[in-house]
């Protein structure tokens, strides 16, 4: 598929998780998948985590990760991109924060505020969740959101079982 894209390219962080159908194998397949993406550059992973669901009850504990990459395709393209490999991993819509086979969630785009009917950047719960700020913060210590660093934001975000594996 030929895809738009724009000349210079930006720093993006993907937040990955998973809670069903053998969550470490849907990352771990998702990290090769993420390093084979077209028109993006691959720049590496976090540790894997096992986290405690936030959402409805009587789900199992996700795998999180995050991943960093650079892209020149426009936002809604990189989107589009994430959703086929979610949906290649038999991603099902059925409930908000339900469980999922494979959830790719852009975390932030350099320092790219966006507010679209399909997109909102940085993710709009990042500083509610230590599954993504912890990783996060093994990728980009030295980042800000905002005018908050990752550490003030890490500190002050409610806390949640996270086990590094
Ligand atoms: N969308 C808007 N902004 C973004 C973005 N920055 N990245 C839109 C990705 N998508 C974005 O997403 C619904 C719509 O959000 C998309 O069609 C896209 O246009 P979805 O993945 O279909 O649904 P969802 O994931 O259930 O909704 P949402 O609100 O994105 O949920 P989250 O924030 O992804 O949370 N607990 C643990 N421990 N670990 C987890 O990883 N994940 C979730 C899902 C809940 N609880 C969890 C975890
Ligand atoms: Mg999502």
């Amino acid at each position: 598929m030929t895809q738009e894209t724009n000349n210079s390219a930006v720093r993006c962080y993907i937040g990955i998780g998973s809670n069903l159908a053998n969550p470490l194998q849907q990352v771990n397949s998702a990290i090769l998948e993420l390093q084979q993406l077209e028109n993006c550059q691959w720049f590496g992973v976090s540790s894997l985590y096992r986290s405690a669901p936030v959402g409805p009850a009587g789900q199992d504990d996700y795998i999180n990760a995050v991943a960093c990459l650079e892209t020149n395709l426009p936002p809604e393209s990189l989107l589009d991109a994430l959703q086929q490999l979610e949906n290649a991993h038999q991603r099902k819509r059925i409930e908000r924060w339900g469980a999922r086979t494979l959830d790719l969630d852009i975390l932030l785009i350099a320092q790219q505020n966006i507010d679209t009917a399909r997109l909102s950047v940085p993710h709009p719960y990042i500083a509610q969740r230590n599954f993504v700020l912890v990783p996060l913060l093994e990728l980009a210590g030295d980042i800000s959101i905002g005018q908050k660093s990752l550490k003030y934001l890490l500190e002050n975000c409610p806390p949640g079982s996270l086990e590094r594996l």
